[in-house]
């Protein structure tokens, strides 16, 4: 039976991490699939941004450590760019996600790492996702392709289907672990990464002393 993520308060790590891609390529029913366990045909597309925050504690290679993840979805409407950009600030991951059966919204991903890299303001880890992986007829971009972007910017790729929920977990569990390394390898100073590391049980029991 497949573990469903644990909603707590407390947590060895924050990791924040954005959904981030063109219109209709599937962000929002990624979230869902990984933190509601639910797939909407014909969501309706994003306005603004929506967020929520899962504790993973069973990430291969992790799994002494409670690790946060707080997802944001953001939308892909041109319109919304501007503020979409600015929820860039602080984020340790994004994960860049293309439709497999709409060739222009892979061309944009061009587009959305230029807007990573300069908009975020840590070491921001990169994760590729080629979504409706499901799809039989229509696909116009080959999986050879999307990892040939990957390889292109060190990005990790892989293929996903929200719909049948093939490879969601395994997405958000790659990105956490690579996450994770970053972490550690910010001691031997390769990265900037800064986490925080916070127990709300802990606060109330300060607070509690203190007054
Ligand atoms: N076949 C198939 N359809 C999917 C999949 N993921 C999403 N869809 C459909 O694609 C459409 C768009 O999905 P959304 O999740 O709303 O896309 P989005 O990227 O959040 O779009 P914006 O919020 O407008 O940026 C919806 O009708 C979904 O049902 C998938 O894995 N397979
Ligand atoms: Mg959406």
């Amino acid at each position: 039976m497949e573990k469903k993520p644990m909603f707590t308060t407390e947590y060895d790590f924050l990791f924040k991490v954005l959904l981030i891609g063109d219109i209709g390529v599937g962000k929002s029913s990624i979230f869902n699939r990984f933190g509601k366990s639910t797939f909407t045909e014909d969501l309706k597309s994003t306005i603004g941004v929506d967020f929520l925050s899962i504790i993973l504690d069973d990430v291969p290679g992790c799994k002494s450590e409670k690790l946060m993840v707080q997802l944001w979805d953001t939308a892909g409407q041109e319109k919304f760019r501007t503020i979409t950009r600015t929820y860039f600030k602080g984020a340790h991951g994004a994960i860049i996600v293309y439709d497999i059966c709409n060739k222009s919204s892979f061309n944009s991903v061009h587009g959305w790492v230029q807007d990573v890299d300069q908009y975020s303001t840590l070491g921001i880890t990169k994760l590729l996702i080629g979504n409706k992986s499901d799809e039989t007829t229509g696909r116009q971009v080959t999986f050879e392709e999307g990892q040939e972007l990957a390889n292109m910017y060190k990005m990790q790729f892989i293929e996903t289907s929200a719909k049948t929920n093939t490879n969601v977990k395994e997405a958000f569990y790659t990105l956490t672990k690579l996450m994770n390394s970053a972490k550690v390898s910010s001691n031997g100073g390769f990265t900037s990464i800064k986490l925080k590391k916070k127990s709300l049980e802990k606060d109330r029991k300060k607070k509690r002393k203190c007054c």
